[in-house]
């Protein structure tokens, strides 16, 4: 029976050495643009259907978590428990490359923590520098994983995601040993690539979002990954749809932990 991972065509050289280099050394790489148009149309008309129906109560899933608990965030807007919210979304956790990019950094026991939609609204946004994991680890001992699909041109004037190059490799977290976690760090940088990219960024790298400083929201959707041995963002057995499991594949209910 062969792995999972070798049915979705995730094998060595389906990334450049450079891709490889870039996610050891600074944390995080571009994996180019993904989504083409057509793509990105459907998965933004999907998202505004969305929000429209689940008005207040979007998000849900992710705020009253008893798992993982995450704290309501006024500047933004979320979506949470995508993989059961349309068929336009399934590309966005299985796509071979974004899998040869997490198992490059977490290994092969991998699963899908949550897939969720974040949009920093119009003159907010900003989060404080963080990593996606309790407490700092030691270098190599990576357990989260982060994807970002860029649905809107990202730069620094519309609140794209900033991240401090290599900061997954100094065994420390921002609220720790900085003195103001909101303020911008000397050393980050601010995302810009045109919508339908794909970022991975090491979930232990220093992160966070920033400002808006247009009128329109800065949409994105994370899919975010664990090692097979954690507690996922989203229970993703339980939430599973028959509808979702009737159409996903084999290796698609793998990434979900079955
Ligand atoms: O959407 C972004 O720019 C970053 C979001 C993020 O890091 C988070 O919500 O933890």
């Amino acid at each position: 029976m062969p792995h999972p991972l070798e049915i979705f065509g995730v094998q060595p050289g389906l990334l450049s050495q450079s891709v490889r280099e870039s996610l050891d050394t600074l944390g995080y790489v571009s994996l180019g643009r993904l989504l083409d148009d057509p793509q990105l149309e459907a998965i933004r008309k999907r998202v505004r259907q969305l929000l429209d129906a689940e008005g207040d109560k979007a998000g849900h899933e992710l705020f009253n978590s008893e798992r993982i608990r995450h704290p309501k965030e006024e500047g933004a807007d979320r979506l949470a428990n995508l993989v059961n919210k349309g068929a336009d979304f399934d590309a966005l956790y299985t796509h071979p490359k974004l899998i040869a990019a997490i198992t490059h950094v977490l290994g092969p026991d991998i699963k899908l923590s949550s897939l969720n939609y974040r949009a920093a609204k119009p003159r907010q946004g900003l989060q404080k520098l963080h990593v996606d994991w309790k407490t700092a680890v030691k270098p190599g001992e990576f357990n989260v994983c982060n994807s970002i699909w860029l649905l809107d041109d990202f730069s620094p004037a519309n609140g794209a995601t900033r991240l401090v190059p290599r900061t997954h490799l100094c065994g420390q977290i921002p609220e720790e040993v900085l003195d103001d976690p909101l303020q911008p760090h000397p050393d980050e940088i601010i995302l810009e690539a045109p919508a339908g990219t794909v970022i991975v960024f090491n979930s232990h790298l220093w992160h966070g979002g920033t400002v808006n400083h247009t009128d329109q929201p800065r949409r994105a959707i994370h899919s975010y990954f664990c090692t097979r041995d954690q507690i996922s963002q989203t229970p993703q057995q339980e939430f599973a749809t028959q509808e979702t499991l009737a159409r996903i594949s084999v290796e698609a209910k793998w990434l979900l932990g079955f």
